[in-house]
């Protein structure tokens, strides 16, 4: 395959990169952060999709070098909004969200990059949120959670991604050192009516207020129109994600948004 072999040389031209999608309170409106998104700006084909190349990194293991490089951009940028938000009204430094593909959590180096990369940059571990998804942690034993109860302890948060489209085992969540679900666009998508079918309210509601009795905080993913955040508001979640808000965008106008409320 022509682009799995580019992938490397590519990684090396500096060919990737980043767009962040922010993360808005649902109860104030204010943006508390952004999920970082990787883009390919090949040179033949144009941007590309992280879905069109990131299965191919994690065939081949560049995804290990990619992600590393991903999480120490983000969080940099991180560092550079909180520098420039300031402000003693700012509701706490704004975050950044970072994907980790199943590789990565079983490269033994994980733990220690991370660290790294915290101190270089001067960010707080719980500035740093790292998302995993729900079915990269299904069946997961101890030593494939030991780097995530090490992450956790530090005070980086960890959150479980596209949560609902498995195979949720919803006992299973008290044993991954979680705080946050990410709960997936479908049942964003399900709050398109209003008021939005009752069976889906009622889903909602009940893992909510599963998340919240476990300590959890609760994203949505993928909201589109203003009816779809106020219901989600009502059903008390806490973040929410979506075009309504932004696409994901550069850097910059992160700032923009993040500057306004600040
Ligand atoms: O917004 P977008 O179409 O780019 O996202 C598509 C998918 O790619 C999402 O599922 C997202 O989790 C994934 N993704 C985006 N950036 C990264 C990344 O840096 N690492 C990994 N592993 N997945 C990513
Ligand atoms: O990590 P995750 O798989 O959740 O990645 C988010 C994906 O959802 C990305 O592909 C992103 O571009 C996409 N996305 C973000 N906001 C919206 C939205 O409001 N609607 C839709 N349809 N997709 C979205
Ligand atoms: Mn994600
Ligand atoms: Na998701």
């Amino acid at each position: 395959h022509g682009l799995t072999t580019a992938l490397p040389a590519a990684l090396e031209r500096g060919e990737f990169f980043i767009e962040y999608q922010p993360l808005v309170h649902l109860g104030d409106g204010s943006v508390r952060g952004a999920e970082a998104l990787v883009r390919w700006l090949h040179p033949q084909h144009g941007v590309l999709s992280p879905d069109r190349f990131i299965p191919l990194a994690e065939h081949t293991g560049l995804i290990v070098p990619l992600g590393r490089w991903v999480l120490e951009q983000s969080v940099r940028q991180a560092r550079t909004w909180q520098e420039r938000r300031g402000g003693a009204d700012a509701p706490g430094p704004l975050r950044i969200n970072v994907n980790l593909s199943p590789c990565q959590l079983t490269h033994p180096g994980l733990v220690q990059d991370t660290v790294d990369i915290l101190e270089r940059t001067g960010v707080e571990p719980d500035a740093l949120c790292l998302e995993v998804t729900e079915s990269a942690l299904i069946g997961a034993d101890d030593d494939l959670l030991k780097p995530l109860r090490r992450l956790a302890e530090m005070g980086v948060d960890i959150a479980l991604d596209d949560f609902g489209t498995g195979y949720s085992n919803l006992a299973n969540l008290r044993r991954l050192p979680v705080s946050v679900l990410k709960l997936d666009r479908s049942f964003t998508q399900s709050m398109q009516q209003f008021p939005a079918d009752p069976v889906d309210l009622k889903i909602v509601e009940g893992i909510v207020s599963l998340a919240h009795s476990l300590d959890l905080a609760v994203t949505v993913e993928g909201v589109e129109t203003g009816a779809q955040a106020e219901q989600l508001r009502i059903l008390g979640c806490d973040t929410a994600q979506g075009w309504y808000y932004a696409r994901p965008g550069p850097p910059e106008r992160l700032h923009e948004l993040a500057l306004v409320d600040a």
